[in-house]
Order: structure tokens, then sequence, then C-alpha cells
């Protein structure tokens, strides 16, 4: 299995697909062939295992990171290839917490293979973003927020440009070209105009774009930086409040992982709603006693009612603090911030 993983790590990422990886082995033990999924489109890690070993995989193990598919999607299903090359004994790392591709295990049970589940910490290693995405049928959502000491994300003018120092804002260009989408208010397009794009230090266009995406009821003006950059292709407005809603359109265009990047009545829902699963604040030091918080209301009243955070590091980044949070999870299991959990 952990053979298994390897190939499927040292493969580039095959996104919007999981990072797949398959071992064949013949009754005594030894190594016969080895695959990797590339991608969408592209032959599954078992099928690119299955091709190289030809007769040879007759009455052999199949070792795979995931549970074989039994779909026709892109390509035909994994459990009917094994099945027809032969393959005697499957063993699969993680079940496929994709509902539409799973049942690989039960089919091929079915068919008098024999079928173990283990539950390997390599194989799932291999893809949590997408393991969370779709056992809730929602983007993990990271937030992230560059604030004053006083947590002020903009000056009484409405100016927000360059709170923090140069270093943070590269690392959120990084982060910018990481995950599948980076979303925004409405509100936020109107007073900051941001471009949202992923840029190198230079400034120059990261080669991943993430997709630009404006949810509120506002509209988004022709001329918005947000709506002209490039690729133009990758620039969505959803004009409702409806987060389920929104989570079913990101969920449509293969978004699992996003950053939300403000503003405070966007934050404030999410929030609300418990969907944001990590968050990377920075904190610039300067005071500036006025202007807008990083989140508005979010329904607390007493101390005791606050929204909790569990602190994973803080570093200095520049003269800036970054710290990495996740949702608190209380002693009964509830989980105050969010309920995120991978497992
Ligand atoms: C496998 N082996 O190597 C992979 C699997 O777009 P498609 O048709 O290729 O299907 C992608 C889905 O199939 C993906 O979401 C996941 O559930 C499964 N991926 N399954 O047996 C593989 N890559
Ligand atoms: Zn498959």
């Amino acid at each position: 299995m952990l053979m298994a993983a390897e190939q499927a790590a040292a493969t580039p990422n095959p996104a919007p697909n999981p990072r797949v990886g398959c071992v064949l082995l013949d009754a005594a033990g030894d190594l016969l062939a080895t695959g990797a999924h590339q991608g969408p489109g592209h032959p599954h890690a078992e099928v690119m295992a299955l091709r190289q070993a030809g007769q040879r995989a007759v009455g052999a193990t199949a070792i795979v990171t995931l549970e074989p598919c039994d779909h026709h999607g892109r390509t035909g299903p994994c459990s009917e290839a094994l099945m027809a090359a032969g393959i005697r004994r499957v063993v699969y790392g993680q079940p496929d917490p994709n509902r539409a591709a799973a049942g690989g295990a039960e089919r091929l049970r079915g068919a008098g293979l024999q079928v173990e589940a283990v539950d390997s910490a390599a194989a799932r290693a291999l893809n949590p973003i997408w393991t969370f995405a779709m056992q809730n049928s929602r983007p993990y959502i990271i937030w992230k927020v560059a604030s004053t000491l006083d947590g002020r994300v903009a000056a009484r003018d409405g100016s927000s440009r360059w709170i923090t120092g140069a270093a943070a804002r590269d690392q959120t260009h990084t982060l910018r070209s990481a995950v599948d989408a980076v979303i925004v208010g409405s509100g936020t397009v109107l007073t900051d105009d941001p471009t949202l794009t992923a840029r190198d230090p230079t400034g120059a266009d990261a080669t991943a774009q993430p997709w630009r995406v404006v949810v509120g009821r506002r509209a988004v003006p022709q001329s918005a930086r947000v709506r002209q950059a490039e690729p133009q292709s990758r620039f969505l407005h959803l004009s409702t409040r409806d987060l389920v809603a929104v989570n079913r359109a990101l969920l449509d265009r293969d978004v699992h992982y996003a950053l939300l990047e403000g503003g405070p009545e966007l934050a404030a829902a999410y929030v609300r709603a418990g969907l944001i699963c990590e968050v990377r604040w920075y904190v610039a030091p300067k005071l500036l006693g006025s202007g807008a918080a990083a989140v508005a209301d979010i329904g607390v009243d007493t101390i005791a009612g606050a929204r909790e955070w569990q602190l994973l590091k803080s570093s200095q980044v520049g003269d800036d603090i970054r710290l990495d949070l996740k949702p608190k999870t209380t002693t009964n299991g509830d989980k105050r911030s969010g309920s995120c959990s991978q497992d």
C-alpha cells in the first residue's frame, strides 16, 4: 500500500480527480506492475497497472490506494477492468467517498474476488481536501484575514491596501495559486476593487489561476478588476446569500478547496454557518482605532458565547504575525466555530 501511495504521490496532481496509485503482485508476492492516475480522461491507476502487466495479471493481487470505481465516468469502471484481467484479490486503502463512482468493492466481491478494505493513513493522506469535499458535498474553506492589532481590515476612509507587509502578501499569492477558488463578497468588490488573481513577487500572473468568485446580490460593474482579469472564464458572480447554493455552484465547477478573503459581512455569514475549516490570520503591528472589523455581527452577545478557535501555529512573517487556526472542538464534540473534520 505504501508503494501504491508513493506511485500516486510521485505523479503530477491529477486535479480535480484524486491521486490514486496501484501495485500488482503475482501469487508469490512479487511485483508485476505499478500505475498511477494522471488526470481527468486518463486511465485510472488500476488500468495503467493492468496494461503494464498484460497476461501476467491473471491470478494476481491488486493493491489500490482508493476503492476501485464502479462507474462509467470519463473512462470505464475499474471493477470491470480488474475482473476482465483475471485479478483474484483486491486490497484498497480508502473507500471511495464519491457516491457517483463508489461501489467497486461490493461489485468485485459479488463477482467472487477476494476484497479487503484496509484503512491506510498513507492512502488517505494523498487526498485530504478532495475527500473532505466528496464526503461533505462542499469545498474545504480556508479564511484569510489581514488585520491590524485592533482587528480592523480597513481605515475609516475605507482604504484597506497594504495592511500587512510584502512577505505576508507573497504568502497570500502562494495560497491563491494553491486553491481552486478565491471568494469575496460583492460589497468588497465595490469598496476595494480587488483582482483576486494569484501573482508572483514580481507582480506577474502565476500559471495556475483560481476561480474568482463574488458572492452577493450587488451587481459587479463591467469595469471591476475581478471581472476583467485573465482568464475571464474564471470569473463567477453568484448573486445569492444562500451559502448552500454557493457550495453547490462551486462543487459543480470542481472547486474542492476555496479561499475566503472577506469582507466582514460574507465572513460573518460563513462563520455563522460553520463552513470555515481553517483560518490564516495575519496581524500587522498597527493600530487604526476606527474602521471596519474583520468580521461583522456573528450573533454573539456574551463572552461565554464567543466563537472559539484552536491555535495550531503562530509565526512571524516579515514584520507581521501569522496565526494558523482551526475550529475548536468542545468536549461534547460540538464544534463551536464550524464542522470541518476530515475523518
Ligand atoms: C479508481 N482509480 O485511479 C481513480 C478513481 O473522471 P473519471 O471518470 O476519471 O472519474 C473520477 C472519479 O473516479 C473520482 O472522483 C474518484 O471517485 C474515482 N477515481 N477511481 O478506481 C483511479 N482516479
Ligand atoms: Zn476507476
